[in-house]
């Protein structure tokens, strides 16, 4: 007999000792010392010896079962770490998670390929506030209060004198009030105007570009806008001056160029015309002058501006000019 007991407790013993498992720690606890276990059935069979070696069995059995009552609890702490420790485990050979890399918007590519361009030519960059009064945005580009062409520039009021500039001008008209000719500065930035389609959103970009000294002239603006449109697009790239109208300029000017899609023989893009409108210039007209406090009679300059959503659009290919804000990145990605 107690040699069974020896038997049982050093084989429990060492089941217990390499049990890998909590589900095989449990096996064994129920093999040994549960109700029909083995050690509980020796235990239960020392009531049939001979009473006076019951006494010296029944403490045998019983500091057997004790002591693995113990190895189990000991082995139990043992299974349980190793699990928390598992679940809690870095594996530090795992590849790391990307990191996506950021792009700048296709208009603020734009923005810059063009400023680069007239940096290069010598013209200064200026920017200026997105909330503007009434005087930069209309009164001294002589747009009085009662003038026709502010009925043409549906726009965004703040109160009665301030409002969302609906181009970049008073960037120019600032830095005429600040500094002295010769200026020769472009001026990017945003802009606001009640418009809203396929060609239109409420707020876009814009490039102006202003050149005054004593003998600008007409054909400076010419070869500063030929040169200009050489490097955006490409030197095959020609250009049409269509006499036109603003209230800032005299004379003004639209300038088209031949299609970038068609090369001219007409497409859908330039309504079968062959040419494409992408900037507005002319002649700053005296009473601009007159307003900074320059001498028209000593001074004369050239102004432009330009869409710079439709620059990127014709470059890129791009027929709906919502495309640009509607944060769609599978889009954006291609630029
Ligand atoms: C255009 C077209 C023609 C322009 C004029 C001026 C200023 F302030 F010098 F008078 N800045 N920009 C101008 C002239 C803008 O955009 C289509």
């Amino acid at each position: 007999m107690r040699e069974d007991i020896e038997k049982v407790y050093q084989e429990a013993l060492k089941g217990i000792e390499n049990a890998s498992s909590l589900d095989q720690l449990s096996k064994l606890r129920i093999r040994y010392l549960g109700r029909k276990g083995v050690l509980t059935g020796l235990l239960r069979s020392i009531s049939s010896l001979p009473p006076e070696e019951r006494p010296e069995m029944g403490r045998v059995a019983n500091q057997a079962k004790k002591s693995l009552e113990k190895a189990f609890q000991t082995a139990l702490e043992r299974l349980e770490k190793e699990a928390s420790l598992r679940t809690e485990a870095i594996d530090v050979t795992l590849p790391g998670r990307p990191i996506a890399l950021g792009r700048l918007h296709p208009i603020t590519q734009i923005t810059r390929e063009v400023c680069e361009i007239f940096l290069r030519l010598g013209f200064d960059i200026v920017e200026g506030p997105e909330v503007e009064t009434d005087f930069y945005n209309f009164e001294a580009l002589n747009m009085p209060k009662d003038h026709p062409a502010r009925d043409m520039q549906a726009t965004f009021y703040i109160s009665e004198n301030t409002l969302l500039r609906t181009h970049t001008s008073p960037i120019q008209v600032r830095t005429m009030e600040r500094e002295s000719p010769p200026v020769c500065i472009i001026a990017p930035g945003k802009v606001y105007r009640v418009d809203s389609d396929i060609s239109h959103t409420p707020m876009f970009h814009q490039v102006e570009g202003l050149m005054v000294d004593r003998n600008v002239c007409f054909r400076d603006l010419k070869w500063v806008l030929t040169t200009f449109v050489h490097q955006i697009f490409d030197e095959a790239t020609s250009l049409r001056f269509r006499p036109s109208f603003f209230p800032f300029t005299e004379p003004s000017v639209e300038v088209d160029i031949r299609c970038v899609i068609c090369r001219g023989d007409g497409c859908r893009v330039c309504s079968h015309t062959g040419w494409l409108e992408i900037l507005g210039a002319g002649m700053v007209d005296p009473a601009v002058f007159e307003k900074v406090g320059y001498d028209p009679d000593t001074y004369t300059g050239f102004a432009f501006g330009m869409g710079i959503e439709r620059i990127a659009m014709l470059k890129y290919g791009i027929e709906d000019i919502r495309k640009f804000y509607e944060n769609d990145i599978l889009f954006l990605n291609q630029f």
